[in-house]
């Protein structure tokens, strides 16, 4: 188990553009194993590993949609590594996104339906799928962060400011209060 601290806006790491994973090895193993943690304990859908400060373009996944027989949430870990879209759909949907490096702020994103991508598992395997719904917004947010785009970049510029205000004034709080 190890958690691995989620750097925060405006961290300029966060703008960096991530660089190809060159070695499915132990090493990237264990990253991807300590990014899971970090992911559960957060807790959060996603991750890239820039957001814990490694600029590679490897992200994890886990919906973990609430089963039907209730109790536990199953766990369904999904890894990409070097992913590209390879085709998006004209056709448009909109969700209310969330970040873990943009704390407790939410805002309703316009993106491609169905998008059909290409990557490298965990055992180095080249894969392709299409993915639809929440499975296909996640992608495509956290393909971004290794572009270093923020789901805030979708939005107008007053509301991305407003967003950014709301959390710098939301920490500045926090900090005072840990003062007092
Ligand atoms: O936990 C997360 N929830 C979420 C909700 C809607 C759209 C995207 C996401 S991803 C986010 C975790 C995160 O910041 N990944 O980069
Ligand atoms: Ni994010």
């Amino acid at each position: 188990m190890g958690l691995l601290p989620i750097i925060e806006i405006p961290d300029p790491i966060l703008r960096t553009q991530s660089e190809p994973v060159e070695r499915v090895d132990r090493e990237l193993g264990r990253l991807i194993s300590d990014m899971f943690d970090t992911m559960y304990a957060a807790p959060g859908i996603g991750l890239a590993a820039v957001q814990v400060a490694v600029p590679r373009r490897l992200l994890v996944i886990d919906l973990q949609e609430p089963e039907e027989e209730g109790g536990e949430a199953v766990k369904r870990p999904h890894v990409f590594i070097n992913p590209e879209i390879l085709h998006a759909s004209d056709a448009r949907k909109t969700y209310n996104e969330g970040c873990l490096s943009i704390p407790e702020q939410y805002a309703e994103v316009e993106r491609p339906d169905v998008v059909r991508i290409r990557w490298t598992d965990a055992d180095g395997a080249v894969r392709e799928g299409e993915f639809d719904g929440l499975m296909s917004v996640c992608l495509q947010h956290e393909i971004d962060h290794l572009n270093g785009v923020l789901f805030i970049d979708h939005l107008s510029r007053l509301k991305r400011d407003m967003v950014v205000r709301k959390v710098m004034k939301a920490r500045r709080e926090r900090e005072k209060a840990a003062i007092l």
